[in-house]
């Protein structure tokens, strides 16, 4: 049992939630490695929303409060993590609300499906409606439900892989990502990117959305328009650079 007095016990609860979502056939045995290598960069963006993500956060908020079609695409990782918060955001957005796997069966859709109703939604897609083939992909992923992220022209995808986020990309929609890489493809490719953990990134949007619901139209555009992805990032990988150097130099400190 790991006691709330251990300073990583945050972390190592986190751990055993992804476990158990993975011995609940929830979480793909794959999103265990892929939540190992998110914990690597959270902890040296310093385990915080960072203000860029913040900069990201309010630009991801303004272009879903302003699209048309907005949909939230869940996977394993996002479903285990933050399932209530999804909901919310997608009732508070009006969105929907579509699972899509990279490792698709038919019990984890089932187990996904459970899961988000359980957290109060009403209507998940890409279960078993008619589906359409997004152009350009391949595989279970490329699978889209006629009604949802076909139609979108926003689309949330928190934690995705790089192919599918270049083919919505090049299929005219606007995607906004949350991945603690600021590296990976779909961090680079992404219309938006939230460096930050989903768990904590995903209730700030949810705030966020709240406090810029009532903003005019060309305010918002203005925030989306001024929003500069490729810049951001780099504000990320500077952070990451100045923690590693920071650390470094304490670490000296202390063996000097
Ligand atoms: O549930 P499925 O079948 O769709 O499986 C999905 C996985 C996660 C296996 C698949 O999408 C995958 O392989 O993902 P990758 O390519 O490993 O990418 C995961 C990315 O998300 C990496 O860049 C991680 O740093 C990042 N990441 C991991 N955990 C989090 C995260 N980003 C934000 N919040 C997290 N909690």
């Amino acid at each position: 049992m790991v006691l709330p007095t251990h300073p990583r016990y945050e972390s190592l609860m986190l751990r055993a939630k992804m476990v158990e979502a993975y011995k609940n056939g929830i979480l793909s045995d794959s999103g265990l490695i892929a939540h190992g290598r998110g914990e690597a960069f959270d902890y040296l963006i310093g385990e915080k929303t960072t203000l860029n993500a913040h900069k990201a956060i309010q630009a991801a908020a303004a272009a879903l409060i302003l699209a048309v079609y907005p949909v939230i695409s869940v996977n394993g990782n996002t479903a285990a993590l933050a399932s209530h918060e999804v909901v919310i955001l997608t009732q508070s957005l009006d969105a929907k609300l579509e699972i899509n796997l990279f490792y698709r069966t038919s019990e984890r859709i089932k187990n996904i499906r459970k899961i988000l109703e359980d957290a109060g939604a009403f209507e998940v897609l890409g279960v078993e409606e008619e589906s359409v083939t997004i152009e350009g992909l391949k595989g279970p992923r490329s699978k889209s439900s006629k009604i949802g992220v076909n139609q979108s022209d926003v689309v949330l995808v928190p934690l995705e892989d790089g192919d599918r986020t270049e083919a919505l990309i090049s299929n005219g929609k606007f995607v906004i990502t949350i991945d603690l890489n600021p590296l990976s493809r779909t961090s680079q490719k992404a219309s938006i990117t939230i460096v930050d953990n989903l768990i904590r990134a995903i209730p700030h949007l949810v705030r966020e959305v709240d406090k810029l619901k009532n903003t005019s139209k060309s305010e918002l555009r203005n925030i989306v328009n001024n929003f500069d992805n490729q810049l951001n990032l780099q504000d990320s990988l500077d952070l990451i650079a100045q923690n590693i150097t920071t650390k470094k130099e304490k670490k000296i400190d202390k063996t000097d």
